[in-house]
């Protein structure tokens, strides 16, 4: 046998080898694929590689967007599906032809929108999932205005670093203010997803789900996306707010950064 033919035999026997190698791998893989604590080993890593991801694109990282074949027939609802605040009751009766989102506080340009200047502004749908605490998801096709276009007509001070977004239903019957608030620092004010939206699955927002105007912050848990929009304050500091957590779960004690 001349050193070249055993050189291709000893290649073919290394190939052969390797072809076997390759198949116990595959079934190998197969087998695995059945195995659930194998599955969850990689889901995990996947939720690894996830966070990982979150780290380097930090703040402004979207949440997930689907599309309209994963639109739930019907977006539940939850906390407050029917204000009965007197002055919330008569914005009703008229359409909400008398409301107006009030932006103010630490800006330079205080300013009111009525819900047809903020339908004439540049608008953004998203098909995202919402997660609220009481463990349920439903996904939803939002139509809004972007925060951030608004904050840039309102011009923000220097000292902002919140935005508190304050809402039309009272949480119980006491003579106290109970009404929904909630806020948002400005890295979630200022990102793409974080809408302001009048519309739901193509239809204008229903009572149920915060008519006329809700808060969408793609980034955080349900309750901070809040309801019933009547104003927007912009803040340094909570301290002098309700219970001064910045929200009225938060006063509770919930989380105030709700990320998800
Ligand atoms: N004004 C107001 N906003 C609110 C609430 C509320 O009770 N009042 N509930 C919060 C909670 S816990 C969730 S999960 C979502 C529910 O939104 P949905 O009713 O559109 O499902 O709204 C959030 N925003
Ligand atoms: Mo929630």
């Amino acid at each position: 046998m001349s050193e070249s033919q055993t050189m291709s035999g000893r290649r073919r026997v290394l190939r052969g080898a390797l072809a076997a190698a390759g198949t116990m791998f595959l079934s190998a893989c197969d087998r695995l694929s059945q195995n659930e604590s194998f599955v969850n080993l990689l889901k995990s890593a996947q939720h690894l590689s996830r966070s990982a991801h979150k780290a380097v694109t930090g703040r402004k990282a979207m949440a997930q967007e689907f599309s309209e074949a994963d639109v739930a027939p019907r977006f539940r609802s939850n906390g407050t599906l029917m204000p009965r605040d007197a002055s919330y009751r008569a914005l009703v009766m008229n359409g909400f032809a008398d409301w107006k989102l009030q932006v103010g506080g630490l800006v330079e340009n205080p300013a009111a929108f009525s819900l047809a200047e903020l339908r004439a502004m540049p608008s953004r749908t998203q098909i995202t999932r919402h997660d609220c605490v009481e463990g349920w998801s439903a996904i939803g096709k939002w139509k809004g205005v972007q925060l951030s276009h608004l904050l840039e007509q309102v011009k923000p001070l220097p000292q902002a670093k919140y935005v508190v977004f304050r809402c039309a239903d009272s949480m119980d019957n006491g003579p106290n203010d109970s009404t929904y608030y909630e806020s948002v620092d400005l890295d979630d004010a200022y990102h793409v997803q974080t809408v302001l939206a009048y519309e739901l699955n193509g239809a204008p927002l229903p009572m149920s789900n915060g008519a006329p105007l809700r808060a969408r912050i793609e980034r955080q848990l349900g309750y901070k996306h809040a309801k019933y929009l009547m104003r927007i304050e912009l803040v340094d500091s909570f301290e002098k707010i309700r219970g001064g957590s910045g929200g009225y779960w938060e006063d509770q004690g919930y989380e105030w950064y709700a990320g998800i």
